[in-house]
């Protein structure tokens, strides 16, 4: 069963996550599907990509797959887990990638969306980061995708609380580009991807990298690096992080103890 559909129609890629039973869950699987997909548009010469969920998905994608988290004793999101390779796919992507968004976005699926370069969203749309509900140890360049993508507060808030916000909310804030009703979705994402397939693609490709670049220069030492990762091992090998993953595979209330 194909995790993805995918097609190229003039100039304009289009990727639709379709594993449903498992709500676009971030599955290895699905994620080796969407990183060969914009590889393949790519070589198709897309200028530009869009990454969607099927119309009148409830759940754009239910984020990180947690039946594949490691339930302790190693790093949940380090540099090779499938979440990681995904950002910096679309990251890298030559041309613009277009998140356009129906139903819910949760936890690492709000960060591919946030790293993707536009996003259009329905109104009903929601955006909620939830490592604090799982007790999962966010990595740090994934929480500088968040700092790039939404003010500090906000950060904080959408972290501490796990809670999700509206679309009319995460546009008001500039987290998103645009909210439409949902039977304009597609009609307005496609619009805006042929403006940007008749522009200059090399130009829009540079640009995209040099922006990339800047996003990312923000020096941290040495020592701070390693403090942080000595933090989140505490963590990630605290009965907490194994209670947060337990609980969600038995479908309970996590019981967090601080410990
Ligand atoms: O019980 P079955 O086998 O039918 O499977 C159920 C769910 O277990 C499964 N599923 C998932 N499987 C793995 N990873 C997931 N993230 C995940 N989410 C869902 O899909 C089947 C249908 O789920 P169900 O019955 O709950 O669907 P629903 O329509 O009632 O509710 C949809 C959601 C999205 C509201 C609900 O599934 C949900 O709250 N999912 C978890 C959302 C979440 O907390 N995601 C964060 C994952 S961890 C992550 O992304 C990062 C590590 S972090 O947390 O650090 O950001």
């Amino acid at each position: 069963m194909d995790r993805i559909q995918i097609r190229c129609e003039g100039h304009i890629g289009w990727i639709t996550l379709n594993h449903p039973e498992k709500r676009n869950a971030l599955s290895d699987e699905l994620v080796k599907a969407v990183i060969d997909g914009l590889a393949r548009l790519a070589k198709e010469s897309c200028r530009a990509v869009v990454i969607r969920a099927p119309a009148g998905a409830k759940v754009w994608s239910a984020g990180h797959d947690v039946s594949e988290l490691p339930e302790g004793r190693r790093d949940p999101l380090g540099w090779d887990d499938p979440l990681r390779h995904l950002v910096r796919a679309i990251e890298q992507h030559p041309s613009p990638v277009i998140a356009m968004i129906e139903g819910g976005v949760w936890g690492g699926a709000c960060e591919v969306v946030l790293a993707c370069d536009l996003i259009v969203a329905a109104d009903t749309a929601t955006f909620a980061l939830t490592p604090a509900k799982l007790g999962v140890p966010y990595n740090v360049s994934g929480m500088l995708t968040f700092l790039n993508a939404a003010p500090f507060r906000i950060v904080k808030e959408m972290t501490f609380t796990a809670e999700p916000i509206p679309a009319a909310r995460a546009e008001r804030l500039g987290m998103i580009n645009r909210i439409v009703p949902a039977d304009e979705l597609e009609a307005v994402t496609n619009a805006i991807a042929h403006t940007i397939a008749g522009n200059a693609p090399l130009a829009i490709s540079v640009m995209k990298e040099q922006l990339r670049i800047l996003a990312g220069a923000h020096p941290m030492s040495p020592q701070g690096f390693e403090r942080v990762q000595g933090l989140r091992r505490v963590v990630y090998d605290s009965a907490d992080y194994r209670e947060g993953i337990r609980a969600f595979k038995e479908k309970r209330k996590p019981v967090f103890e601080g410990r």
